[in-house]
């Protein structure tokens, strides 16, 4: 017996969370839940504004079709549906075929977005390695540069990940990489995206000896027919946000092609409640146990949603109390 769920959240955010220049007060998103013969799975489908394509009508619509069509004993058709729809159904059927190992990577790296002082007592918590990262671009190029430098001196097991999200030009990147000396260079494990223009981000590579990440470069690129991990060359690293790319399928297929091109591959959250959080660090553990995913996103939420993020004191919305939207017959 097959039947489907269809629940609706809304989540408050903490106060101050800032998204392509707007504020995010809260989340919304679906969550669907298959049930086969008392066994079930559950997936997220949570658009993320400013980044995802698909408005929340059009998964809607996509969701009903696909769990209507599952519920009649068909198969998802995952390679026609908007990526947060394929990832989160794709999530679910995986769960509910206990494909998904239990285990998880929870060590995220902590994320700071300005205030040193608050990123410290984290690194002192951390076991292993030491990795934490910091958005930059956010400010003066040279205050950041000075920054980064003062934490790589300040601490030195320690490993930085730096997102500029695009921010600066050509010039304003070569303002920063002044600022942190070449011997400090090699801990910067990678900068996501420092240029407005991806041609920029390379040549600051070449030039400076910082590697870089490509984020919202293989977001667009991804969308092409002709699509080939190949073509975004000049990169450490990807940065692979499941609800950006697709299916999990889609995910594993260039999570493979990057580790056969040499390329660093880290699973990254866009913002999902910690219900697909969760999913995440399963699937990260599961496909990549020896990279520390970026995750660390529970905190910028005001209430977790069913499932607890480890260690987050945040209060927990019970999937229960959610909008049953839709549900099969
Ligand atoms: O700037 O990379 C970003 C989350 C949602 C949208 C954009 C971004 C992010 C993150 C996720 O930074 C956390 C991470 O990558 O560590
Ligand atoms: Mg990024």
């Amino acid at each position: 017996m097959r039947s489907a769920k269809l629940y609706r959240y809304e989540l408050p955010m903490d106060s101050g969370v800032i998204l392509r220049e707007q504020r995010l007060t809260q989340r919304e998103g679906f969550v669907v839940e298959i049930n086969l013969d008392g066994e079930i799975g559950r997936g997220e489908i949570a658009p993320l504004p400013g980044f995802s394509i698909e408005s929340m009508d059009e998964v809607y619509s996509q969701l009903v079709e696909q769990l209507d069509l599952w519920q009649h004993g068909k198969a998802f058709e995952l390679n026609d549906l908007y990526p947060s729809v394929a990832f989160g159904l794709s999530m679910a059927e995986l769960e509910l075929n206990k494909q998904l190992p239990a285990e998880g990577c929870f060590q995220a790296a902590p994320l700071c977005s300005g205030d040193p002082d608050e990123l410290l007592p984290k690194l002192n918590a951390m076991k292993g390695e030491k990795v934490a990262k910091i958005k930059v671009g956010l400010y003066e190029p040279i205050r950041d540069g000075m920054l980064v430098s003062l934490f790589l001196e300040s601490i030195p097991d320690l490993t930085l990940r730096l997102d500029a999200n695009r921010a600066w030009s050509a010039e304003k990147a070569q303002q920063f990489a002044n600022k942190v000396a070449p011997s400090l260079r090699g801990r910067i494990s990678f900068i996501e995206e420092p240029c407005q223009s991806p041609g920029d981000s390379f040549s600051f590579a070449i030039n400076t000896g910082i590697a870089i990440a490509w984020d919202e470069t293989l977001q667009h690129a991804i969308r092409k027919d002709d699509f080939n991990l190949r073509d975004l060359n000049g990169a450490k690293a990807i940065v692979v946000k499941p609800t950006l790319i697709g299916s999990v399928e889609r995910c594993i297929e260039l999570i493979e092609k990057a580790k056969s091109l040499g390329i660093k591959a880290v699973i990254s959250s866009s913002i999902e409640s910690s219900l697909g959080l969760t999913q995440l660090a399963r699937l990260a553990h599961w496909l990549l146990p020896q990279e520390v995913p970026g995750l660390d996103t529970v905190g910028l939420f005001a209430q977790q949603l069913e499932a607890p993020w480890p260690g987050c004191e945040l209060p927990i919305a019970p999937l229960v109390d959610q909008q049953l939207i839709w549900q099969s017959q």
